[in-house]
C-alpha cells in the first residue's frame, strides 16, 4: 500500500540532498501555463462572453450571467442543512478569534529627534477569492479565505467558484450558503483559469481586483503564475500533504487514519510518515488496509495517493534525524505524535502548520481549530506562510523628517549617492541647503 524509504544507519545528507531523498509528486505548472495563456487572453478581449463560453466548454452548462443573483445566495442559506450551518458558524467563529489577533498595529520608530518612520498597515482595496468546485467543493475553504480578508479590513471581496451543471449553472449551493453566512454577496460562477483572468482583467460584470487568492487545481496555479507581478497572488497550491513525525508512543490506528484523511483529497495527495520505530511503521501499514477498505474514495483517490511516489514511510535513527527529515521536506501539514510532542514541535522550522500530540489531527485544522487551512505545499513552507490577515495587508512606511534631522544625515546620503554614481540623488538633498552639504552635528 505504501513504500518505505530507509534512511537509518548512514549520516543524513545536508539540505537539498536530503530533500531529494524524500518523496514528492511532480506538479509541473509551467506546462499548464502554455494552455492557460489563450484562456486568459480570451477573457481579456471578450470579457463575460468568454466566461460564458468557457463555462459551457469546461462545466457543461450555458450561463445567462456569471454574477450570482442575491436571491440565489439567500435561498442557498435557507436550504442549508441546519447541522452544516451550525458547524460552519462554529468554524467561522473560531477562525475569527485567531485571525482577529493577526491584525497589525501602526508603529512609529523615532529614528532621531525630528526624524521618524511610521509603518502603517493598509488592507488591499479589492480581492478576488477562489473556491474550487468539481472534486473539491469545500465550504470550509470559503471560510478560510474570507475570514482573513474580512479581518484585515478588505472593503471589497468577490468570490468565484465553478458553475455546476447540476445546479442550473450556479456554483455549488454549500459554497453559496457559506458566502451568505459570511456576508459575501459578490459571487461569480467562474472556474479555474477563467476565474483568475476575470479577477485580474475585470469584465463587464466583475470589476478587476488587486489580488487573487485561494487554492485551486493546476490551472488555477498556472493562471496565477501568468498574472504574477501584475496583481497580488498567494503561494501556488499544489496537492495536499500530510507528514507525521511519530515514535513508538503514537497510536498506529490514529496515524493511519490521519494519513488516509489527507490522501482522501486527491490521487496526487502526499502522505508521509517519518518514524524511528519499525514496530510503529509495521503497525501503521497493517492498519492502512482495513481502514482504507472501510472508507469512501478508495480507488479514485486514496489508493493512488498512498501508492504514489509522493507517499512513503521514512525510517530514521531517532527523533533528531526525524526532525531533520521533516524540516527538509517542509510539509503543508505536519503532525507530531511523539513523547513530549510540544517540545519536539517547538524545534520544527519548516511546515505550513504543525499539529501537536494525539488530539490535534489535521482534520481539526481543516475545519474547526481556528487555524487557517490554506497552507503552502510542495516545500514552499520553507519560505512562505499560509493565508492570514497579513496576506491582505500592505505595510506602508511614512517617512517624516524635519529640516534639522535631514541636515544631520545629509552628508551620508550624498556620500552613498556618489558611491553609487547617482549624483542627482545627492543633489536632491543639497538643493534644500543652498547646494551645500550641511555639516553633521
Ligand atoms: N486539507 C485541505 C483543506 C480541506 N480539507 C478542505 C477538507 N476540506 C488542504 O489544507
Ligand atoms: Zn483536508
Amino acid at each position: 500500500m505504501i513504500s518505505r524509504i530507509d534512511l537509518r544507519g548512514d549520516a543524513l545528507p545536508e539540505g537539498p540532498a536530503l530533500r531529494d531523498l524524500l518523496p514528492r509528486a511532480d506538479f509541473d505548472v509551467s506546462a499548464a501555463l502554455e494552455k492557460v495563456r489563450p484562456i486568459c487572453e480570451a477573457v481579456h478581449h471578450r470579457g463575460d462572453a468568454a466566461l460564458i463560453d468557457f463555462a459551457e466548454k469546461f462545466d457543461g452548462v450555458r450561463l445567462e450571467s456569471v454574477r450570482v443573483p442575491a436571491q440565489a445566495l439567500r435561498e442557498a442559506l435557507e436550504q442549508l442543512d441546519p447541522a452544516v450551518r451550525a458547524a460552519l458558524e462554529e468554524s467561522i467563529r473560531r477562525a475569527r478569534l485567531v485571525h482577529r489577533e493577526q491584525r497589525r498595529t501602526t508603529h512609529t520608530t523615532q529614528v532621531v529627534p525630528g526624524g521618524s518612520v511610521t509603518e502603517k498597515w493598509v488592507p488591499v482595496d479589492r480581492v478576488g477569492l477562489y473556491a474550487p468546485g468539481g472534486r473539491s467543493v469545500y465550504p470550509s475553504t470559503v471560510v478560510m479565505n474570507v475570514v482573513p480578508a474580512q479581518e484585515a479590513g478588505v472593503r471589497s471581496i468577490a468570490l468565484a467558484s465553478p458553475a455546476q451543471a447540476d445546479f442550473d449553472g450556479l456554483p455549488h449551493p454549500t459554497i453559496l450558503a457559506a458566502c451568505a453566512l459570511l456576508g459575501v454577496d459578490e459571487v461569480y460562477a467562474a472556474g479555474g483559469a477563467t476565474a483568475v483572468a476575470m479577477f485580474a482583467y475585470g469584465t463587464e460584470s466583475c470589476a478587476p481586483t488587486n489580488m487573487v487568492m485561494g487554492p485551486g487545481n493546476i490551472w488555477v496555479a498556472a493562471a496565477k503564475r501568468y498574472f504574477a507581478g501584475k496583481i497580488g497572488i498567494d503561494t501556488e497550491a499544489g496537492p495536499t500533504e500530510i507528514a507525521v513525525l511519530a515514535d513508538d508512543t503514537a497510536d498506529p490506528a490514529h496515524v493511519a487514519s490521519d494519513l488516509i484523511s489527507q490522501a482522501e483529497h486527491d490521487p496526487l495527495a502526499a502522505a508521509v510518515l517519518v518514524t524511528d520505530s519499525v514496530t510503529l511503521a509495521d503497525a501503521v501499514e497493517k492498519e492502512l488496509e482495513p481502514q482504507v477498505a472501510a472508507t469512501k474514495h478508495i480507488e479514485d483517490r486514496i489508493v493512488p495517493a498512498l501508492r504514489g511516489r509522493q507517499s512513503a514511510i521514512v525510517l530514521v535513527d531517532g527523533i533528531d534525524e526525524g526532525l531533520r527529515v521533516v524540516d527538509a521536506y517542509g510539509a503543508e501539514h505536519l503532525e507530531i505524535q511523539t513523547a513530549d510532542a510540544a517540545a519536539v514541535a517547538g524545534r520544527v522550522r519548516n511546515a505550513g502548520a504543525i499539529f501537536v500530540g494525539p488530539w490535534a489531527p489535521v482534520s481539526l485544522g481543516d475545519y474547526a481549530a481556528g487555524s487557517n487551512h490554506v497552507l503552502p505545499t510542495g516545500g514552499c513552507a520553507c519560505h512562505s506562510s499560509g493565508l492570514s490577515v497579513q496576506s491582505f495587508l500592505r505595510g506602508i512606511h511614512i517617512v517624516d523628517y524635519t529640516k534639522d534631522a535631514l541636515a544631520d544625515v545629509a552628508q551620508h546620503v550624498v556620500t552613498l549617492a556618489e558611491a553609487e554614481d547617482l549624483p542627482a540623488h545627492g543633489a536632491a538633498v543639497k538643493a534644500r541647503f543652498g547646494w551645500k552639504v550641511p555639516e553633521s552635528k
